[in-house]
């Protein structure tokens, strides 16, 4: 029985979902469309397994150990110089948990990005874990938005952190992993590299890679590396019998066999030579799309981008990131409210917008769109009725399906 039959509730609450996303454009940098294939992946029977890599805690678990090691050797072979991976963590903040309970103690110290300079809630938030066994130092940007490695320096010396992070989840600028590596060296610190949001970037060459100046680094899967919601985990070989340990029974039970799958499924896709040609459309979008909100007037924080997203601070147009978040939902446009450094308002108001364009260049969309792009968010947070906007929203969408 299909589920259209079975559960109209559930089936119709599908159903709007589905064409909802497919007639607005998402602009939310963490979004993406995943392959066909990735998402076939989830709907196997593949039965879920408790294991350490050498000992499984349930029968039958033979086919779904070959689907984990398939999709350790692919992630392994899209990143050259990484060592070892965990492949089982549901998401980005568990796998990050996982990394520092394998290489830290409570109470050592992490230096990492502050949250309003692009750094995610699990690198120190004092209502995250992180912030709540760790203690945390943060660096910061320099007065043109981009990363003060000087301050990060100072930082080190001063605290002398067991860990440095380098990464996080609103960056226009880019990691120089190397600078970092040499610095936690100098402190004695590891090095851990959250590459969550621009890991497509880094498998493309579009970004500096963190392999192998670093100790661990840390990926989800469902951004700009298209695949199904997840994580991956990496470390150097001496840190693996740790990790492994810290993610299962550490952090997790159980890994799922179908999410296993999709991961393999996914890592196979980065490898295709097809994958860089994507990651080339969503850099080249970006920089299309920041350049005609600055050609409207717009501050961009870092002064552009050199990843995927960039941060418009909307004060200038007289509003929050809240009200610019309502006003381009009501015509359609998807992007989420930003802090950004030294933001005056409230996480759950910010003083910017977020926006990036995996989406948009996984439904085929190129440089021209983003000047249209570019234009209808003008008209939006310029205040222009939605509803008329909405209607060229829908057909720019209409004209690119979803994958
Ligand atoms: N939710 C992700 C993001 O939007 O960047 C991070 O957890």
């Amino acid at each position: 029985m299909s589920l259209r039959e079975s559960d109209e509730e559930a089936f119709a609450l599908l159903q709007r979902e589905t064409e909802y996303r497919g007639q607005v454009i998402d602009l939310v940098p963490s979004d993406n469309h995943p392959s066909v294939s990735v998402r076939e992946a989830e709907r196997y029977p593949l039965f879920y397994s408790e294991n350490d890599g050498r000992n499984y805690y349930y029968p039958a678990c033979e086919t779904v150990a070959e689907v984990e090691q398939l999709a350790r050797e692919r992630a392994l072979a899209c990143f050259p110089g990484a060592e070892d991976v965990n492949v089982k963590p549901t998401d980005g903040t568990r796998a990050n948990e996982a990394t520092y309970r394998a290489l830290l103690k409570d109470g050592d110290t992490i230096l990492s990005l502050g949250l309003a300079e692009g750094g995610h809630l699990s690198h120190g938030l004092k209502w995250n874990y992180s912030g709540q066994l760790y203690r945390i130092v943060h660096y910061g940007l320099t007065p043109t938005g981009l990363l003060d490695m000087d301050q990060v320096r100072e930082l080190a010396l001063e605290h002398r952190p067991q860990m440095i992070i380098a990464g996080g989840s609103s960056c226009p600028f880019q990691f120089d992993f190397e600078a970092f590596a040499d610095i936690a060296k100098e402190c004695g610190a590891l090095l851990h590299s959250d590459i969550s949001h621009f890991a497509g970037l880094v498998v493309s060459g579009h970004h500096p890679s963190p392999f192998p100046h670093s100790d661990s680094v840390m990926t989800t899967l469902q951004k700009t590396l298209r695949g199904a919601k997840g994580a991956v985990a990496f470390c150097r070989h001496a840190h693996a019998k740790a990790l492994n340990r810290a993610v299962f029974p550490g952090v997790m039970a159980h890994a799922t066999g179908a999410q296993l799958l999709a991961k393999a499924i996914c890592f196979g896709e980065v490898g295709q030579p097809s994958f860089k040609a994507l990651m080339e459309r969503v850099v080249r979008n970006a920089q299309r799309l920041a350049g005609a909100l600055a050609d409207r007037g717009y501050a961009l924080v870092s002064g552009g981008t050199q990843t995927h997203l960039m941060i418009v601070d909307v004060r200038s147009k007289g509003l929050t990131g809240k009200d610019a978040e309502r006003r381009l939902q009501a015509g359609g446009i998807l992007a989420n409210k930003q802090l950004i450094p030294a933001d005056p308002e409230k996480p759950t108001v910010c003083s910017g917008i977020r926006l990036g364009t995996p989406c948009s260049a996984s439904r085929g969309m190129g440089e021209p769109e983003m000047d249209q792009i570019a234009g209808l968010i003008d008209r939006l947070i310029g205040g222009e009725d939605p509803a008329g906007v909405r209607a060229e929203v829908a057909e720019l969408a209409d004209s690119f399906p979803l994958p």
